[in-house]
């Protein structure tokens, strides 16, 4: 008997600032690990599922609606966030006009905060899960198979005639042992298609793995919906032999590890770091942390297990501003930890956001300093951008900020500023804040020496650098005097 089929998708989203499309060859281009969860479930139980990752293959929504006919599955599962909303309610409207009895189901960071105005508003989208999807989906699967009442089926959200309905949730297992591994097999190409950012690893092939899931802190600019503020956790054992895995069967020599707080227990972080070292594991990897809990000794042992680099969630250089976020940190602190990490032998990549309420010309100042100051190498700076599910969300809903800027919502849009600063200045800023950390002489000659011990980074480097050339030039040719951005695409009218 021919087995149900569900093709998942991670539907495309605008990444790059119209006019900067060469900047694709230095980005991050992970698969959705959410997606290769769900996969491995689904598979378990007797489905037979597929994965299309839309951006890595340059897929148009078109491609993608095409691709999803022609399988004619019996489900779509699509991940959702806010930033691809638009995009997936179009595929999906193109495949229930091909395939009318085919069952869209949504799931994601955006439906976790925003699930009941999303289905109200997206008449193609059949039903969406909240939160963790592994158990949820599979409930939602038997229940849809079985014809039974969807109001038994926890943590969803449907149609019932015009009413919208919201089930209850559940709560996840405070071990995540029990799921299944996820399902690397199935992405087309891997690992060699998916690729962290340029420098970001030394050599790949890179995977992705979130060792834990959720987060205790309240940082008001994230939104922590999907996974909530109990951390549940694979065990150090299990996450080892997903390593092992990687390295064994695809030759994978570089891990990222995306969790909030990998951090989040420095016992099982050195349980982790002793089986690397037991084995004798030839591997590297990255991790995020929060400045509160790295000290010397687990950076020591950290750098002998394989660490390379550690993403602080820096901020900003202001004190002040760290406390309207309500980070729970200040730049003092960060920066002990910045140079602990540093004198451990590992590089520290300072995530930076720009245009948070409260930010003027002097917390601008003090960032600039600050990013000078601490021995950092690499410099990641978003702009602000209150995510639905966020806490600052709910603070600027109704001021100037306009839900229908969610295909905007990636970090480099400003789609709103903070009083006395307009969406111009915040943009000269931005470029002024980067300029002042990377056009130093000591980070030019790091990234020379990098780029001469790691080669490989030096491919997707020409390729940009002749992408950037390209597109200067058909600005010139174009009349825009060297302007990238074409005037009508600049900004948003906040
Ligand atoms: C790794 C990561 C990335 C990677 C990989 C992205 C990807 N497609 O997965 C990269 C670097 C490419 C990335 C980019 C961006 N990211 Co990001 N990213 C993360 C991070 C740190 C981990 C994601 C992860 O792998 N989680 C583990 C897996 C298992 O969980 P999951 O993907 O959420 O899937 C589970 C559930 O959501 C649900 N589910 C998900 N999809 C579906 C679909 C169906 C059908 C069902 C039933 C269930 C379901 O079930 C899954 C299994 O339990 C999260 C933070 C976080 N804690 O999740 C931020 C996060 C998801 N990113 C975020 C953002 C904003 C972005 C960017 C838009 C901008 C930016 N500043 O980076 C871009 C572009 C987004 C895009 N479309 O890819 C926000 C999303 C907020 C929002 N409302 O949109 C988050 C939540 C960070 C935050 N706290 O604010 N990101
Ligand atoms: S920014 Fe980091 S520490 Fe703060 S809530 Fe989000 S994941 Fe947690």
């Amino acid at each position: 008997m021919a087995k149900t089929k569900i093709v998942f998708i991670n539907p495309p989203y605008e990444r790059i600032a119209p006019g900067y499309e060469f900047v694709k060859h230095i980005t991050n281009r992970s698969p959705s690990l959410g997606l290769l969860h769900l996969a491995a479930e689904v598979r378990l139980h007797g489905y037979e599922p597929s994965i299309i990752e839309s951006d890595i293959f340059d897929l148009s929504i078109d491609k993608v609606a095409k691709k999803v006919v022609a399988e004619k599955p019996d489900y779509v599962g699509i991940t959702l966030f806010t930033v691809g909303v638009w995009s997936a309610a179009t595929i999906a409207r193109k495949i229930k006009q091909a395939l009318p009895n085919t069952i869209i189901i949504v799931g994601g960071p955006h439906i976790s905060s925003m699930g009941p105005e999303t289905i109200a508003r997206f008449q193609e989208f059949d039903i969406a899960v909240v939160g963790e999807g592994e158990r949820i989906l599979m409930e939602l699967l038997h229940t849809l198979e079985c014809k039974q009442d969807l109001s038994t089926v926890p943590g969803i959200i449907y149609r019932d005639g015009d009413n919208i309905r919201r089930t209850p949730g559940m709560a996840g297992d405070k071990v995540l042992d029990k799921l299944p591994m996820p399902a690397w097999d199935l992405l087309p190409d891997f690992p060699h298609a998916y690729k962290p950012a340029i420098y970001d690893f030394p050599r790949g092939p890179v995977a992705t793995i979130a060792a834990s899931r959720g987060c205790p802190f309240h940082c008001k600019f994230c939104d922590t919906s999907t996974f909530g503020a109990k951390v549940r956790h694979y065990s150090p054992e299990v996450v080892f032999k997903m390593m092992k895995h990687l390295q064994n069967t695809y030759g994978v020599r570089h891990i990222m590890f995306v969790d909030d707080l990998f951090l989040a227990s420095k016992v099982r972080t050195t349980e982790l770091c002793n089986l690397i070292l037991e084995d004798g594991m030839n591997m590297t990897w990255t991790c995020t942390a929060r400045v509160d809990t790295v000290k010397p000794d687990i950076l020591k042992l950290m750098k002998k297990a394989g660490c390379w680099e550690i993403s602080f969630g820096l901020e900003t250089g202001s004190n002040e501003l760290l406390k309207k976020m309500d980070k729970v940190a200040c730049v003092e602190k960060s920066e002990q930890a910045v140079k602990w990490t540093a004198d451990a032998g590992i590089r520290t990549k300072g995530l930076f956001m720009l245009g948070y309420p409260g930010e003027n010309q002097e917390t601008i100042q003090k960032t600039k300093d600050f990013v000078q100051r601490i021995p950092m190498t690499i410099m990641n700076l978003t702009k602000f951008t209150p995510y639905p599910g966020s806490p600052v969300y709910r603070d600027l809903y109704g001021t100037n900020i306009r839900d229908d800027h969610w295909e905007k919502m990636n970090g480099m849009n400003f789609v709103w500023a903070p009083e006395g600063l307009t969406v111009e200045e915040l943009d000269r800023q931005y470029q002024k804040i980067l300029v002042s950390f990377y056009r130093r002489p000591k980070i030019g000659l790091y990234y020379l020496k990098l780029t001469l011990q790691y080669p490989n980074h030096l491919f997707r480097l020409v390729r940009f650098a002749l992408g950037y050339l390209n597109a200067k030039l058909r600005s010139f040719f174009g009349g825009r005097r060297g302007l990238l951005v074409k005037p009508h695409e600049a900004h948003l009218d906040v």
